[in-house]
């Protein structure tokens, strides 16, 4: 078995931002026209009206302050509130695929490799631009990697699932270098008139590579002391869109065939189960919360970490601890934790340990223990 590092981070922006002022209004005026043609069904009690949102609301539910989007107009239009995304010639590269191969390219500069020391791409996010082939395989063919390809989802936590993947076969020698892209296009599949939710995502991309550590040229290595899965069913976080919406005849605009969730309930099972799962899987590896210099946490809400860290140490976590990214980039599903590691790591010693830690849709969570070497 060989001893395993992340070699290189990379981070692909979104090109737009939405500040919460600017989403609120765009919102509020949709409700308001929902509620001028609904007027009499109100009125007659029939219908309830479609109610306004706050920026401070959204604040203090969350710690959200603004997002970046691939596209702004579409978002914020009242009479579309969804992004506009052209599409693309099949001999064109695709939107995803395009987004993943910038922050692969961005991780690959920072671990000192090409395209072509890759032999392993796995692009594991919360939702994929198509059916098939698989998104992997064409950023294989645009970065010019060897070996093989395949796409997974398990929607927040795809991203430590896919690391999970991608450490067992560098640790058994199946691979030689593995690139794990996250490319989140949450925008295309939320639900931007769904008061309750509507600042909760945001679109990015990230990517890590994975290598042997004896192999390694890269000057920021972070040594995988291991990786722990676990997933426990739950309809708490649900999108039902799928390949048989066509054939269950369903109107695209049916509220189950986007984002959805019960927030509060997600938020009372996952924190107890995110702490609990942190707390085994140090201990497996004869290691406590107490010794460990930060935690990387998935990024949906500010109160959520705050509860799992004070559960885990007993005390209100400072930012050097328990870095928060989510009051700039929103909750970006898999990528969210990535993105914390990825800008908040440059001040670790050699010997640090921290906690990678996403927790989402399934219920899945999923942690990987590092080492800064
Ligand atoms: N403005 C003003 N008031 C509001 C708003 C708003 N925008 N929204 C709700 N309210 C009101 C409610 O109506 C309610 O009023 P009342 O008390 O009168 O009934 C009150 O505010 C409180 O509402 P909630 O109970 O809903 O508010 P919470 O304090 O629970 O906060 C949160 C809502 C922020 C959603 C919170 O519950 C939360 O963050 N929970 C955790 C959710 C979570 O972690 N989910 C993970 C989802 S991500 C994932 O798994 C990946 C999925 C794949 C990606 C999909 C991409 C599209």
């Amino acid at each position: 078995m060989h001893r395993t590092v992340i070699s290189g981070t990379g981070l692909w922006i979104a090109p737009e931002v939405i500040s919460n002022a600017e989403l609120v209004a765009s919102y509020n005026e949709y409700a308001e026209r929902c509620n001028a043609r609904d007027a009499q069904a109100i009125a007659a009690g029939d219908k309830q009206p479609t109610p306004l949102s706050s920026e401070e609301f959204i604040v203090k539910a969350s710690g959200i302050r603004q997002r970046y989007v691939i596209d702004k107009a579409g978002v914020l239009d009242p009479e579309r509130m969804r992004p506009r995304l052209a599409p693309r010639p099949d001999d064109q590269i695709s939107l995803m695929a395009e987004i993943a191969v910038a922050a692969a390219q961005d991780a690959l500069r920072a671990a000192g490799r090409t395209g072509a020391d890759v032999d392993l791409v796995i692009c594991a996010a919360s939702n994929m631009q198509r059916a098939y082939p698989a998104m992997a395989v064409e950023i294989q063919q645009a970065l010019g990697a060897g070996g093989y390809g395949f796409d997974m989802n398990v929607a927040c936590s795809s991203a430590t699932f896919a690391m999970e993947q991608a450490v067992n076969a560098v640790r058994t020698g199946q691979s030689r270098c593995a690139l794990v892209v996250n490319p989140e296009i949450t925008s295309a599949h939320h639900a931007w008139m769904d008061r309750d939710c509507h600042f909760i995502f945001g679109d990015v991309c990230t990517a890590l590579l994975i290598e042997r550590a004896d192999t390694a040229v890269s000057p920021d290595c972070w040594e995988v002391l291991g990786s722990k899965a676990m997933t426990q069913f739950s309809n708490n976080i649900r999108n039902n869109a799928g390949f048989m919406s066509r054939s269950e005849d369903r109107d695209p605009e049916d509220r189950d065939q986007l984002f959805r969730q019960e927030g509060r309930k997600v938020f009372k099972d996952v924190c107890p189960l995110a702490a609990e799962h942190i707390t085994t899987h140090l201990g497996e590896l004869s290691l406590a919360p107490d010794g460990v210099r930060r935690f990387w946490l998935h990024q949906a809400n500010l109160s959520m970490n705050q509860f799992i860290v004070r559960k885990l140490i007993g005390h209100d976590p400072t930012a050097d601890l328990a870095p928060i990214i989510l009051d700039e980039f929103a909750n970006t599903a898999s990528a969210g934790s990535i993105i914390a590691f990825h800008r908040h790591k440059q001040d670790l010693q050699a010997g640090d340990v921290g906690v990678i830690c996403s927790f989402g849709a399934g219920y899945s969570i999923g942690s990987v223990v590092v080492r800064k070497v």
